[in-house]
C-alpha cells in the first residue's frame, strides 16, 4: 500500500480525509444523540446517569464525557439477555454472544443498520490491511456466537471480496482450500494461523509460496515477535485488527498494512478513553491503562464507557487524524502476580521469541505447593532442535525471565507439536491456586 493507495480510501470515504477538529465536532454531535438515545430508552442508563446526577444536556464537550458512569462487564451480566437493548426486540436482527469462560455469557444485539455498519468498518479494516474488491477472502475464525465469523465474514462481502467461509478446525481443509482455492487474504486468530502452519508442514507443503499476501490477526494479544513469526513463515503482511462483542465485534480498530503500527480507531464510531484501572481517572494519551468505549453509532445497544479491562495507550494518527492504540499488552484480567511480581503472558511469549531453538507455542502452569508461588513453564523446542539442546535453551529462556521480568520459573521444553493446539483463541495461561 501507498500513499496513492491512501488517496483512494479517502474518495471512497471522505472522513478518512477528516481532520480532528472535523472529526471532533462528527464526534460531538454523535455522543449527544448516543447519549440521548440511551438515557431516553434504556432503564439501565436511566438509572445510572440519574444515580450520578449526570443528563445527556450535560455534555458541552467531548471532555464532558468523563462525567457520565462506566459500563461494567458486571453491569452486562445483571442486565442478561436483554436488559441493555434499547430498542424494540422486533428491531433487533441478530445477536451474539460471549463464551462467557469466567460467568454468564454477555448477549449483544443489533439492528439492520447496526449490521450495515459493522460490515463496512470490517471492509474499511479490510481495505487498511491492502485488500481490494475482487480479492478472495478465507475466513477461519470460528462462525456462531462468536463476532470473528460473521464480523469477518459480511465485512469482507462489503468489501466486495469473495469469501470463503471456512469457520474454525477442519484443519487439514483450511490448507487444502487455501492450496486450491487461492485466497489473497486469510482472517484468522494468530494461534490458530500456528497450527496451520504445523499442518502445512506435517503435510509437506511450502507455507511462503501460497497466494496468500496479507493476514489480519486478531481476537487475542499478538506481540512483534509473534508478527515476525508468521510473516516469514507465510510470507505475508500481518495486520493487527481489534474489536470486542460488547462494542461490537472485530473491526473497532484495525492497523494499516502501510505503517503497522498499532491498530487506527475508527473514531468516527467509538470514542477512546485510558483511565487509571484503579481510580477510574482518565489518564493523559501516550499514558498505559485500561482502555473504555463509548459507541457513536449503536441503536440496539448503544454502549456508555464500557471498561475493556484491555491495557494499552493512545497514541497520535499516522495514517489518517484517527487516533491509534498500541497493541494489548494484556487484560487487568490475565495479568499473572507470581511472588508479588506483575507479569502478563504476553511479555513471556515475547521472550520465547527471543530464543532461537523455541517455538510459540507455550503453556504457563501456575501453583503454590507451599504457600510459595511456582511457575512453569512448558515450551515447545523448535522441530530442528536436538534434545540435547533443550536443556540450554530452557536455560536462556529462564535467564531472560529473571532478568527482564524479575521472576524465577522453571522451564521445560517438550518435544515439536506436543502442546494441545486450539481453533480459535488459545488458552495458555493455567493458574492453579
Ligand atoms: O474477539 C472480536 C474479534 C474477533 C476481534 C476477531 C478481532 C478479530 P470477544 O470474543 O468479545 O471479541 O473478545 C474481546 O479479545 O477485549 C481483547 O481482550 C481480545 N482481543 C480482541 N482483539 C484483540 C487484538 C473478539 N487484536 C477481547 N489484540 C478483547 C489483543 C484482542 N487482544
Amino acid at each position: 500500500m501507498s500513499s496513492h493507495d491512501i488517496q483512494e480510501l479517502v474518495a471512497m470515504e471522505p472522513i478518512l480525509g477528516a481532520n480532528r477538529g472535523e472529526l471532533e465536532s462528527l464526534q460531538l454531535k454523535r455522543l449527544r444523540s448516543t447519549l440521548q438515545h440511551a438515557y431516553a430508552n434504556n432503564p439501565n442508563y436511566t438509572r445510572k446517569f440519574d444515580a450520578a446526577g449526570v443528563h445527556p444536556n450535560d455534555l458541552r464537550s467531548l471532555a464532558d464525557l468523563a462525567l457520565f458512569p462506566f459500563t461494567t462487564k458486571a453491569d452486562l451480566r445483571e442486565a442478561y439477555p436483554f436488559g441493555f437493548f434499547s430498542v424494540p426486540m422486533e428491531q433487533v436482527a441478530r445477536i451474539h454472544a460471549s463464551s462467557g469462560t469466567t460467568g454468564k455469557s454477555t448477549v449483544v444485539g443489533y439492528t439492520r443498520n447496526d449490521l450495515a455498519t459493522w460490515g463496512n468498518l470490517v471492509a474499511r479494516s479490510i481495505r487498511a490491511a491492502g485488500g481490494r474488491a475482487g480479492m478472495k477472502v478465507h475466513v477461519a475464525y470460528g462462525y456462531g456466537l462468536f463476532t470473528g465469523g460473521l464480523g469477518a465474514h459480511y465485512g469482507a462481502e462489503a468489501a466486495g471480496c469473495m469469501v470463503i467461509p471456512m469457520s474454525g478446525g477442519q484443519t487439514e481443509k483450511q490448507v487444502q482450500f487455501i492450496r486450491d482455492l487461492a485466497p489473497d487474504i486469510i482472517m484468522v486468530t494468530p494461534s490458530y494461523m500456528l497450527a496451520i502452519l504445523d499442518e502445512f508442514r506435517r503435510l509437506g507443503y511450502d507455507a511462503r509460496s501460497t497466494s496468500l499476501r496479507v493476514g489480519i490477526f486478531g481476537a487475542e494479544p499478538w506481540g512483534e515477535g509473534m508478527r515476525a513469526e508468521i510473516e516469514s513463515a507465510f510470507n505475508i503482511d500481518a495486520c493487527d485488527i481489534y474489536g470486542l462483542s460488547e462494542i461490537m465485534g472485530p473491526g473497532v480498530a484495525q492497523e494499516f498494512a502501510l505503517t503497522k503500527d498499532g491498530p487506527t480507531i475508527w473514531e468516527d464510531h467509538f470514542i477512546a478513553e485510558i483511565v487509571d484501572p484503579t481510580s477510574g481517572h482518565v489518564v493523559a494519551d501516550g499514558e498505559q491503562g485500561e482502555l473504555v468505549f463509548t459507541s457513536l453509532t449503536k441503536e440496539a445497544m448503544p454502549v456508555i464507557r464500557y471498561r475493556t479491562r484491555d491495557l494499552t495507550r493512545l497514541l497520535p494518527g499516522s495514517v489518517t487524524a484517527m487516533r491509534r492504540m498500541a497493541k494489548i499488552s494484556g487484560r487487568t484480567d490475565d495479568m499473572l502476580i507470581v511472588r508479588g511480581v506483575n507479569v502478563f503472558p504476553s511479555q513471556i511469549e515475547e521472550l520465547i521469541l527471543q530464543c532461537q531453538g523455541l517455538a510459540p507455542h507455550y503453556e504457563i502452569y501456575v501453583t503454590r505447593p507451599n504457600r510459595m508461588d511456582e511457575m512453569l513453564i512448558v515450551v515447545e523446542g523448535r522441530p530442528e532442535l536436538s534434545g540435547n539442546a533443550h536443556q540450554a535453551e530452557a536455560l536462556l529462556l529462564a535467564t531472560k525471565l529473571k532478568d527482564n521480568i524479575g521472576i524465577s520459573a522453571e522451564i521445560r521444553v517438550a518435544e515439536s507439536g506436543s502442546l494441545p493446539r486450539s481453533a480459535g483463541k488459545a488458552a495458555r495461561v493455567k493458574d492453579r491456586r
